[in-house]
């Protein structure tokens, strides 16, 4: 087993420790986050104040109200969380290109490449929850070890707010010995059950016997549950930008047809702006843009593009306009656009920086958003406040892309 240095982060009660942040009151307080007691719906996760009282994520609300009912109840704000892990995985970047994000609030982190330059994984490891404490004020769990599963365990022995290493294989070893099978990986509900009732109730016990572990789960799952009991733990970081869609695309189907172009150019600003967000949140570039309409005799065409590689919605939205003036006008029903070609560096723009009239392009642009907005305000309306948003969205960025 070639060694590797893996870093295991968790936000100790992610949401809810967003909420208590954000308002001091409810410092202190059982806080549970997922609906309100009257409501139906499941606890998210609850604050360590909660837990006490037995509460835990995916408990049904009612039960949460019957174990604590003076605690606050309160509805996620996702999209807040969203931001938040944004920059958690900010944070996490600077230490690995080797990350692997898991939910909102986890990553493990390849480091084994960044000791030389950080010193150790031990001070990556304080940096990152220093960091997380300073520009989030947020606390996390972070866990050393050799392998995934070593660190995961190592990020949990602690929590909240912990730090713990484990040190090797054989450390790792007696750590989890004499602990329930189910804190072995891949060992889940059912998979606990069968081996309780096989009479297997703790690691050791699994130690004892790998060939008989072997025969009752197969010789493929039989040994990967004996290996990861002996810390055997062959998993490789699959780094977020490997794990990503292969496209991301948003696309509006029209109430009535339209035949109108600048409603359908329009939808595309709108677009673009929306899914240019979406891949810089998930830090990535595209390098193909594609249309698609599907007109009203359902017959459907696509037009793709490749650029160089960029996040911009400017890039993105000249691309996609040219594209749609390229296609036959007839009354269109659906109008799509789609992002793919993804890469996580930018390939460097040649002509950056060489068309001096870019910043008026964009005004002008802006100027036709608000020109369809004055006009068909009440068709925007109609397609919901989502097309509200990336309005938001595109004159946020555009201010944003006028300071770069
Ligand atoms: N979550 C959810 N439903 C679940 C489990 C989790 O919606 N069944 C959400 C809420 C959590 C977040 O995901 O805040 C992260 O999940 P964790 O399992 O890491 O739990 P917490 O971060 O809340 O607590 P801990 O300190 O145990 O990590
Ligand atoms: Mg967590």
């Amino acid at each position: 087993m070639k060694n590797k240095t893996i870093i295991h982060v968790d936000m100790d009660a992610f949401y809810a420790s967003v909420e208590i942040r954000d308002n001091p009151n409810l410092k202190g307080k059982p806080v549970i986050i997922g609906a309100l007691p009257d409501q139906r719906g499941v606890v998210a996760t609850a604050s360590y104040e909660a837990r006490k009282y037995g509460v835990h994520s995916a408990m049904n609300i009612k039960e949460a109200y019957r174990l604590c009912p003076k605690g606050i109840y309160l509805h996620p704000n996702m999209k807040k969380y969203k931001a938040v892990s944004n920059h958690m995985h900010r944070i996490w970047l600077d230490y690995t290109d080797v990350a692997e994000f898991l939910a909102l609030d986890e990553a493990y982190l390849d480091v084994t490449g960044s000791l030389k330059l950080f010193g150790s994984a031990e001070k990556i490891g304080r940096e990152i929850k220093r960091r997380i404490a300073e520009e989030l004020n947020l606390t996390c769990s972070v866990g050393i070890g050799y392998s995934m599963a070593s660190a995961k365990f190592a990020s949990e022995e602690d929590k909240p707010d912990g730090f713990f290493i484990v040190r090797d294989r054989k450390h790792y070893v007696s750590l989890i010995y004499n602990r329930n099978v189910s804190v072995i990986p891949f060992v889940g509900r059912k998979t606990a059950q069968k081996l309780n009732e096989a009479g297997y109730w703790k690691v050791k016990d699994i130690l004892k016997a790998p060939e008989k572990i072997e025969k009752m789960f197969g010789s493929v799952r039989g040994r990967a549950i004996v290996e990861m009991a002996s810390g055997i733990d062959h998993r490789e970081i699959t780094p977020y930008y490997k794990r990503e869609e292969k496209s991301i695309g948003h696309e509006e189907t029209f109430q009535e047809d339209t035949s109108d172009f600048d409603i359908l150019a329009n939808y595309l600003i709108l677009f673009s702006a929306k899914l240019a967000e979406k891949i810089k949140a998930k830090h990535l570039f595209c390098q193909t843009v594609t249309v698609k309409v599907k007109y009203s005799n359902m017959k459907q065409i696509t037009r793709s593009c490749s650029i160089e590689s960029t996040a911009s919605s400017a890039a993105i939205r000249k691309t996609a306009l040219e594209l749609l003036d390229a296609v036959p006008q007839k009354p269109v029903r659906l109008i799509g656009l789609t992002l793919s070609g993804f890469s996580r560096t930018k390939i460097s723009q040649v002509t950056f920086g060489q068309d001096s009239s870019r910043s008026e392009k964009e005004e002008e642009l802006d100027d036709t958003v608000f020109a369809l907005k004055q006009r068909f305000g009440a068709e925007l309306l109609k397609t919901g406040s989502e097309l509200n948003a990336s309005l938001e969205i595109n004159r946020e960025m555009n201010r944003k892309e006028h300071h770069e």
